[in-house]
């Protein structure tokens, strides 16, 4: 018999996908940083199994939206968050 004993470090596997950025892209609509948030008109999302739409993300502090205007294409990566997901890395695509 060879029994490896070694499960410590096996962990639990339910919880890999929302330790995993979850990519997306799209259009920024509109800034909103009184409400902290920015509208996106964003392609699908396959991890979330999410359809192209327009919708707000609230975005986490530390988070630079300086640089964005609407109209600009971006990528950006979702965290789970207690009231959704929230854009914790957003950047400008070249075009
Ligand atoms: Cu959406």
């Amino acid at each position: 018999m060879s029994e490896t004993g070694d499960s410590a470090g096996i962990s639990d596997k339910t919880a890999t996908n929302d330790s995993v950025g979850i990519k997306g892209m799209g259009t920024i609509k509109m800034l909103k940083p009184g409400e902290h948030k920015i509208n996106i008109a964003h392609d699908p999302i396959e991890a979330l199994g999410w359809p192209a739409m327009v919708m707000d993300f609230s975005y986490k502090h530390g988070v630079d939206i300086s640089q964005l205007k609407p109209g600009d294409h971006v990528n950006f990566t979702l965290e789970k968050s207690d009231d959704g997901y929230a854009i914790n890395n957003i950047n400008k695509m070249a075009n």
